[in-house]
């Protein structure tokens, strides 16, 4: 059994258009993503999420949805990590630049997704129509998804924390 490790996820979205961050350094460098991170010990999965994107985008949301949630298996690694995605449809704030993320508006219709995870372009759709969706995908290196399942669900299981 791999083990699993909690991180979060979080797209901001406007009528028309998206915001992501150009992730600056660490896991996924030279990407645009949504703002997450790893949940600490003791901290809710959503606080998690909140906590991540202020530190990463300078945005407060009072609000977050629950939209999806995906396993990623890396071949060669043995912790699989376990990422909950959410979508904040009002946020309080500026999009600020921080050490990690360089935020930017996309147009919905222009996502950069050759310069995203390569996951990313089959579970936006969803996001944006306020589907949700659980999935798993397991990647070889950064770039090459060697096989994956994704389905639309009613509702998101909770998650037992530790
Ligand atoms: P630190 O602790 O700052 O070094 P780092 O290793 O850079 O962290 P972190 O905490 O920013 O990683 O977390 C990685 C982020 O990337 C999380 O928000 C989840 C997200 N992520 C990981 N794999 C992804 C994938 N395949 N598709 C995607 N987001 C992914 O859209």
């Amino acid at each position: 059994m791999l083990s699993s490790r909690l991180l979060t996820l979080v797209l901001v979205v406007r009528p028309g258009r998206v915001l992501l961050g150009m992730k600056k350094r660490g896991f996924g460098a030279g990407k645009w993503n949504g703002f997450g991170g790893k949940v600490q010990p003791g901290e809710s999965i959503e606080d998690a999420a909140k906590r991540e994107l202020l530190e990463e985008s300078g945005l407060t949301v009072d609000e977050l949805e629950k939209v999806g949630n995906i396993k990623f298996e890396f071949v060669g690694e043995t912790q699989l990590l376990d990422v909950h995605i959410f979508r904040a449809d009002a946020f309080h704030g500026e999009p600020t630049e921080s050490d990690e993320m360089r935020p930017e508006w996309f147009d919905s219709n222009k996502v950069p997704f050759s310069q995203m995870w390569a996951d990313d372009v089959l579970w936006f759709p969803l996001m944006f129509q306020k589907k949700k969706f659980v999935g798993y995908f397991k990647f070889q290196g950064d770039d090459v998804i060697l096989s994956h399942t994704l389905e639309e669900v009613q509702e998101l299981e909770e998650v037992q924390e530790k």
